[in-house]
């Protein structure tokens, strides 16, 4: 199962036999006063910074969400889109909770986007789906729905085979462009959090096969050495079966334990991308000198 994604230049491809999808999370107002005071001022001016780390990091991907109080989020969106192709050939993952501006975000989106997000509610999938449609577009999509965000791994598979079985026969969307998140929550609130996300992967695999992604640092939220708790979590959420996480790409000792996992779930043949990231150090590291 493969869900393949581009930008104007470039094509990228998740899958379970493919290097793991490092999508920065970093294009994000969520917890960044200055960031959202800039933004509300119409300077964008912070976010090259922000592509060109995330990009050196080794983002596969970029996540671009500009959801905070009082910002025009359509517009805001559509701004950022644009300039963020401009900067760089990654593809995008579009993420926002209005409607209104993940369809600004598209319209001006060159290639195949990944709209960030659908839940299991009817309702949302009707609104959303459509734009998928239109747009060409890939979607994440979240196992809860009005009712509930379900605890137990089996729920959230049910949730999931309901959003995969709409969003193909409603809609006609690929199964190969639904990307499922498995939900992922902070450890410091309940440490059985994470190891009901491990087991919804393991399932989702198992009986639906499809690519998944989710919010990788959620899990660390409120704990201290949150570097240490990413690194950790990913490799292990790897072997379960994800494909791809939202994630902190500016951070080397993240980066670095997802590509030693590619490595060793036999994604990197002959080791090459670790050899060519150590090399690709090792010559920043004589450069700085
Ligand atoms: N699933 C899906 N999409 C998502 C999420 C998810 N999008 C948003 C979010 N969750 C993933 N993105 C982030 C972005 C930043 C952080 C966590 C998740 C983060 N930021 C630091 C903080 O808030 O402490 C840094 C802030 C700063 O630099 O000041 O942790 O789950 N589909």
């Amino acid at each position: 199962m493969h869900t393949v994604l581009s930008s104007a230049t470039k094509t990228i491809t998740i899958g379970h036999d493919q290097p793991f999808c490092i999508i920065g999370e970093r294009i994000n107002p969520t917890g960044r006063k200055k960031f959202q005071e800039q933004l509300r001022a119409g300077d964008y001016s912070a976010i090259e910074a922000d592509v060109l780390a995330q990009v050196a990091g080794g983002a596969t991907m970029l996540d671009v969400n500009m959801g905070a109080p009082m910002i025009d989020e359509p517009e805001a969106l559509a701004a950022a889109v644009t300039l963020i192709q401009q900067l760089t050939d990654l593809p995008l993952c579009i993420d926002s909770s209005v409607v209104e501006a993940l369809e600004a975000g598209l319209s001006v989106y060159q290639g195949k986007a990944l709209v960030n997000s659908i839940t299991a509610e009817t309702e949302r999938m009707d609104l959303i789906l459509p734009l998928v449609k239109k747009y060409g577009a890939a979607i994440i999509a979240l196992p809860n729905d009005e009712f509930e965000i379900p605890e137990e791994p089996e729920r959230r598979l049910e949730l999931t085979k309901v959003i995969v079985d709409y969003a193909t026969t409603k809609y006609g969307i690929p199964i190969e462009d639904i990307v499922i998140d498995p939900l992922a929550m902070p450890i410091g609130a309940d440490s059985t959090m994470v190891v009901r996300t491990l087991e919804t992967i393991r399932l989702i695999k198992e009986h639906v096969g499809v690519n998944m992604t989710l919010g990788a640092s959620n899990v660390s939220f409120g704990m201290p050495d949150r570097h240490t708790l990413n690194s950790v979590f990913l490799p292990m959420a790897m072997a379960a079966g994800l494909t791809s996480a939202i994630m902190d790409s500016r951070t080397a000792q993240i980066v670095t334990a997802v590509r030693a996992a590619d490595l060793m779930n036999g994604n990197d043949e002959w080791g090459a991308n670790w050899i060519a990231a150590h090399r690709a150090r090792q010559a920043a590291a004589a450069a700085a000198e």
